[in-house]
């Protein structure tokens, strides 16, 4: 029998430290009602009846997906808006050339004005959570307190939120404090601002994915880089994947791929047919926290409970761990819907949109039906290949990092860094073509270091360094790798097959020194292998000159050793 609610202190008796300031919110922000998130299966119905009644959730059709909601955001709100993200460090030169920056007085005070009596009428939701496994030394906890019961529906998936977290909170000490407002939803009053050195972000004006879910992009990214880097280790844009041999050893790989660039399919790759014997199993899909082991690895663990995963392009052929698992208990957000209630997006073969991610009729002419960057959330304990080993609370010993962009040339479908030193200058060369996961132009091919761009906390000069710090400290140090599985043909057409096809190039590295790539079974051209391998070096020569000129912008913070290793790629391609 569940213990009786009344036996338990009540959450707002467990943290001084969290109550107190749960108090100077209130009192700025002015709600009607305070309610502290306990986690229980019973809160999350409850919330759930309320956002029907209240017209902001639909119940999708409950015989092909029981437990399935549709979210309909502002059409002005879908994706992340890095020119309204700030790192607000009291030193601009801390937040680098790689962020916007304000000073964080000031932005406390242009927040404030923005935040004051905003939660007139509302209910503040006061939400402790954990990123990574309860019991783990490695995980990290925050509170966040927001003014959207569909904010709460999504943290209480993607992250290990309620009493137990706030029990944690009470014996730590420390806490990332994440304020969150929808504010009016106006996009020119909109902010997502974060205080590294006070461990604090405040989100106005958005209630969309990485704007507003905190633990995940802003937490667990952002503010922990920061705490990274300090204390020892790596914060990453990376999923986590296990791979077993057909000898049945396992390795994990780390995959850093900028958003809507493949993460959570090759998170969740099954293997093809041609490829008997293997076995895979997911252990995150969006991010890694690495830590150096006192056996010489590098180990990881996923901050995340559950996925925000991009809807369109899953299908039973893609991705069918992913389609099979978004059935049930799946909160799915701007998706289209069919006649009888079905969610409904681009990459389905089966059913016909009748409304589209706006509700209104379906019309071809007004572009897709599902927008772009529509998202399922579902806990990770919904997909049928969770690693057994996900919530082991030392994480998994990382094998090979792998670093890839959405590039439709110059960048081959594989490569090898020769040591740490050349893989971290791979990692900061990583450029990709934009995509629908932030707002403004999309295919634009810019610079993501690391997959890091929109994410990392601090100065990429001093990321660096830390990464080549780190790198000194492990005596076994994963290999380093590079891919691109988006490279296409003169007609724009894909000249890799992609999806489960790309456990090929996994396990190619994972075997290495027995030789060549397996391409048997693989209907992939003699010619299209030749393109997707080919280094063209008049193309690279101009690649390394832009990567010259984009590391000097990085001036005495960017590492010595780092434009040593560009000079000598310079010399070994001229
Ligand atoms: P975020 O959640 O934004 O961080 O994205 P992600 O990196 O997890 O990307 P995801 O796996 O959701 O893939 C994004 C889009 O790329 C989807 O439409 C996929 O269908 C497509 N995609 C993923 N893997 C491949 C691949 O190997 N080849 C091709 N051609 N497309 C892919
Ligand atoms: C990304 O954009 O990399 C995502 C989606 O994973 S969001 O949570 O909106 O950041
Ligand atoms: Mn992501």
């Amino acid at each position: 029998m569940a213990t009786a609610a009344h036996a338990l202190t009540p959450l707002a008796q467990l943290s001084r430290a969290v109550a107190d300031w749960v108090n100077s919110v209130r009192e700025l922000t002015q709600p009607h009602a305070i309610h502290w998130c306990e986690g229980t299966d019973a809160e999350a119905r409850e919330l759930t009846a309320q956002l029907l009644r209240g017209g902001e959730l639909k119940a999708l059709n409950p015989e092909y997906f029981p437990g399935c909601y549709l979210y309909r955001s502002a059409p002005s709100d879908v994706a992340r808006v890095e020119h309204l993200t700030y790192i607000c460090t009291r030193s601009q030169e801390d937040a680098g050339p790689n962020n916007h920056w304000m000073d964080p007085q000031q932005a406390h005070a242009k927040m404030r004005e923005l935040f004051r009596g905003c939660m007139r009428g509302r209910t503040l939701y006061v939400i402790p959570y954990c990123m990574g496994p309860l019991d783990s030394p490695l995980a990290r906890c925050g509170v966040e307190i927001t003014d959207s019961a569909y904010v709460v529906l999504n943290m209480l998936i993607m992250t290990r939120a309620g009493r137990p977290a706030l029990e944690r909170i009470a014996r730590d000490g420390g806490f990332v404090r994440g304020l969150h407002s929808v504010g009016e939803l106006d996009p020119e009053r909109r902010f997502i601002m974060h205080f590294p050195e006070e461990l604090a972000i405040e989100s106005f004006g958005s209630g969309y994915g990485g704007n507003a879910l905190l633990g995940k992009k802003c937490h667990a990214l952002r503010i922990a880089s920061w705490q990274a880097r300090t204390e020892g280790w790596l914060a990453e844009h990376m999923l986590i994947v296990g791979l077993q041999n057909p000898r049945g050893e396992t390795h994990y790989l780390a995959c850093a791929f900028p958003s809507a660039c493949g993460k959570t399919n090759l998170a969740m790759l099954i293997p093809p047919d041609s490829l008997p014997g293997w076995r895979t199993f997911t252990v995150g899909d969006d991010i890694a926290w690495l830590h150096p082991g006192d056996d010489g690895r590098l180990w990881a663990i996923n901050p995340e409970a559950g996925y925000f995963g991009v809807v369109p392009g899953t299908n039973p052929e893609t991705n069918r761990n992913a389609y099979e698992m978004i059935h049930r208990d799946t909160l799915f957000t701007n998706v289209a819907l069919t006649a009888d209630s079905q969610p409904w997006w681009e990459g389905l073969a089966t059913g016909k949109p009748v409304l589209d991610w706006q509700g209104r009729p379906y019309d071809p002419a007004r572009g897709p039906a599902a927008h772009p960057n529509s998202r399922f959330t579902v806990s990770a304990r919904r997909n049928p290949g969770y690693s057994p080993h996900a919530e082991d609370a030392r994480g998994v010993p990382i094998s090979a990092l792998v670093f890839g962009g959405r590039r439709r040339e110059v960048a081959p479908l594989v490569y090898e860094a020769r040591d740490w030193k050349h893989g971290v200058l791979v990692g900061a060369s990583l450029a990709s073509e934009t995509t629908a996961a932030a707002v403004g132009q999309v295919g634009v091919t810019r610079r993501d270091p690391m997959a890091m761009q929109p994410f990392c906390g601090y100065n990429f000069g001093d990321y660096w360094q830390h990464w080549l710090d780190i790198g000194a400290q492990l005596a076994r140090a994963p290999r380093i790798y590079h891919v691109n599985w988006f490279r296409r043909d003169a007609h724009g057409k894909f000249l890799w097959p992609g999806y489960g096809e790309n456990l090929r190039v996994l396990a190619w590295m994972l075997e290495r020194c027995a030789g060549d790539l397996d391409t048997h079974g693989l209907k992939v051209g003699a010619d299209a292998l030749a393109a997707l391998l080919t280094v063209d070096a008049a193309l690279w020569r101009k690649e390394l000159a832009e990567m010259r000129e984009y590391l000097g912008r990085y001036g005495s913070r960017l590492p010595a050793a780092l434009l040593a290793e560009l000079e000598s790629t310079e010399q070994r391609l001229a």
